[in-house]
């Protein structure tokens, strides 16, 4: 059905500053790598390359933040996420990264080209420069105040809230993210593409030829090309980068997103330093790049743009399947707030589980609208589907196998309507299942793969070999087993896209030859006489403790980050010393504390306060102390407020407490001994 000899399959470079979570992975790594599985088992021409995007500010800032240097972020990132993608099994033909001296080369090249071809504009701007830090401040090097929604928080080159992407000049009240400071505006030259030159060419090869991209891509693409198309500037005032190769360019880079995308170009050379100009200009070649939504406009406006601009035979993408967002039990994902599930973690806390991750990510992928990953849906799906339908059918499988045959593969005397029903639906499996591959529909198609194990249940149900065995039928009962090892030898080849951990297992286990899409449909991929193993758990049940332990992970973050997010109240309007010396603070010691009856909230003191008359003070702290470890302290009290009235109680004065972020209430006092009564000024 294919009529391309060769695809090369392209994966977003993830950014080097931090771990990669399951957003990452549900919206891009997994659906590339079982479509790459996919075509390889089908026996095509077919490499999935990937790699680190390892400049751009973000990766700077943390590099400040940490007194390192940005090559010491990249590094250590760079490998937690190859080493952690592998043993997810993300089968990479190459997984690199953007500082290496070929991607340099390659993206500095590529530049160099477009200039020497006039494809730049070359404009003088103003921009915002912080003085004290003694640079531009690029993206996000400046926050402030989104002119579009307003939130206080948005960055100089998106905002986070409404999504809009922003210049930084566009920002109400910027503050330097360096230094905090207001910064001035400072004229510089850059370069920009130029991109309503290419805005023709772009409509015509998105909304004519490309009507079967993703409803969600092609909408995102035809309101950007409706919105008319802008120049962009492709350079930055930065140090951390690919130098832009042009006289009179020091101190500027080429912007990230110029040079991340021509990491595929790179990352292709890398691994095929011969042939791989095959893989993008050969027109029976197709690039399909997996991407999620925030990076649609990127790989389908403007590196295609680039592309047309260089000529020499680029082909742009064939497709670009970007996936939505997937949130985490009901909030946004996000690296700064530590609201993620990172796969590095993932991979310590349930170690050889590798598949439950892909098979929960890939069933509850975000390939319409945006998707909720919840531990108890991780855990329903692993219980009730994994174990209970596929892993139950395959181990009866076995295990009837041993008890009936010894062990081997009988061979099958006639097939009654029953076996040929089954073979009938698997065929119709395999046809609804390759279609959704084909047409990115993954969880479909995972639904598809599972319909076999569903079937088998099915069929092992309907025909009871264990009752048939006690009527010493045995030709019968061969049968029925010999069609049961096939379907488990069916799911070892569905599965192998989206579970090969287990494919593999179950594989072995089966004794098969190596797998191929061919074979699948096949009454004859398990043959008789084949010796098959001892059964193995192919899952097991994830218990309860194991995921509080990470709902219990999740609140404590939650935490922290109220605590992070509390902000001091702004400091009030200017006042004398005057009207301060009106409040008369007094030291005081507590003598007695206690709480006050059907007042849950309250605790009446008892404090020397020097007079030799005991002051009751009546204060709303009992739900943050014992009262007990409160006598014997010496507080902070205002002395001439009215008496007060409450519960029953007469409060004669306030006693000073500071409020943590969370609201709750910490006692404030001397911190070395004072007479009391002794003034507070
Ligand atoms: N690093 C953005 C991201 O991780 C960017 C992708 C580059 S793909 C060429 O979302
Ligand atoms: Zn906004």
């Amino acid at each position: 059905m294919n009529k391309y000899k060769r695809t090369l399959v392209t994966t977003a470079l993830p950014y080097a500053n931090g771990p990669v979570h399951i957003g990452h992975l549900a919206g891009v790594y997994i659906p590339a790598d079982i479509y790459t599985r996919y075509l390889r088992l089908k026996g095509e021409d077919v490499i999935m390359i990937g790699g680190s995007d390892e400049h751009g500010v973000p990766i700077t800032i943390k590099a400040k933040a940490e007194g390192v240097t940005p090559q010491d972020i990249v590094d250590r990132y760079h490998k937690i996420i190859k080493d952690s993608m592998e043993e997810l099994g993300i089968s990479f033909d190459i997984y690199s990264r953007t500082t290496t001296p070929l991607h340099s080369e390659t993206a500095s090249e590529f530049f160099r080209h477009l200039y020497d071809k006039g494809e730049f504009v070359e404009k003088t701007s103003m921009q915002l420069y912080d003085e004290k830090a003694g640079q531009f401040l690029a993206d996000r090097y400046v926050t402030g105040e989104c002119p579009h929604c307003h939130n206080p928080h948005a960055y100089g080159d998106q905002c986070e809230k409404c999504g809009t992407s922003l210049n930084a000049t566009d920002l109400i009240n910027p503050h330097s993210a360096i230094t905090g400071n207001v910064p001035v505006l400072r004229e510089t030259k850059h370069w920009y593409l130029p991109l309503d030159k290419w805005e023709k060419a772009l409509s015509h090869w998105i909304l004519d030829e490309h009507k079967e991209w993703k409803t969600n891509v092609y909408g995102q693409c035809k309101s950007w090309i409706d919105l008319g198309l802008q120049p962009r500037a492709v350079s930055r005032d930065l140090d951390w980068g690919v130098p832009v190769p042009v006289e009179g360019a020091e101190g500027k880079v080429l912007y990230v997103w110029f040079d991340a995308p021509i990491g595929y170009i790179s990352n292709t050379k890398e691994l095929l330093p011969d042939t791989w100009e095959k893989y993008w200009k050969d027109p029976e070649s197709r690039v399909i790049n997996f991407i999620g939504k925030d990076n649609i406009v990127f790989h389908c406006i403007v590196f295609p743009a680039m592309l047309m601009a260089y000529g020499d035979g680029y082909q742009l993408p064939d497709n670009v399947p970007a996936n939505e967002f997937l949130n985490l039990e009901g909030d946004k994902i996000s690296t700064s707030r530590n609201w993620a599930v990172w796969l590095h973690e993932y991979l310590r806390d349930f170690e050889g589980k590798q598949d439950v991750l892909r098979y929960v990510l890939t069933a509850n992928a975000p390939e319409t609208k945006d998707n909720d990953f919840t531990w108890a849906d991780f855990q329903q799906r692993n219980n009730s589907e994994l174990v209970a339908i596929l892993g139950n059918f395959v181990n009866r499988a076995l295990v009837l196998t041993h008890k009936y045959f010894g062990g081997v593969v009988p061979a099958a005397g006639e097939l009654t309507e029953t076996e040929k029903n089954v073979y009938t639906r698997l065929a119709e499996i395999k046809k609804q299942l390759s279609d959704n591959l084909d047409t990115f529909h993954f969880r479909e198609a995972l639904k598809e793969a599972m319909n076999i194990a569903r079937l088998g249940n099915q069929y092992l149900q309907e025909t009871e070999p264990w009752k048939t065995v006690k009527t010493g039928d045995m030709a019968r009962v061969a049968t029925i087993m010999h069609t049961v090892l096939q379907l488990c030898g069916n799911i070892a080849i569905a599965f192998e896209p989206f579970t090969p951990f287990m494919s593999d297992k179950l594989a072995s286990l089966l004794n098969m030859e190596p797998m191929t899409w061919a074979q699948l449909g096949s009454d004859d991929i398990v043959s008789a006489g084949t010796e098959i193993s001892q059964p193995e758990l192919l899952f097991e049940k994830i218990e309860d403790d194991t995921i509080q332990a990470q709902l219990d992970r999740l609140a404590r973050i939650k935490e922290e980050n109220k605590v992070k997010a509390w902000r001091p109240e702004p400091v009030q309007a200017p006042t004398d010393f005057d009207t301060f010396m009106k409040l008369d603070i007094r030291v005081g010691t507590v003598t007695e504390c206690e709480r006050v009856p059907k007042a849950d909230k309250l605790l009446r003191f008892s404090i020397d306060d020097g007079t030799g008359e005991p002051r009751t003070i009546v204060s709303g702290i009992a739900r943050y102390y014992d009262p007990a470890d409160l006598v014997g302290k010496q507080v902070c009290f205002i002395a001439n407020f009215p008496p007060r009235r409450l519960k029953g109680v007469d409060s004669q004065g306030m006693i000073l407490s500071a409020e943590n972020a969370d609201g709750s209430l910490v006692v404030v006092g001397p911190t070395g001994p004072v007479a009391p009564g002794a003034q507070v000024k």
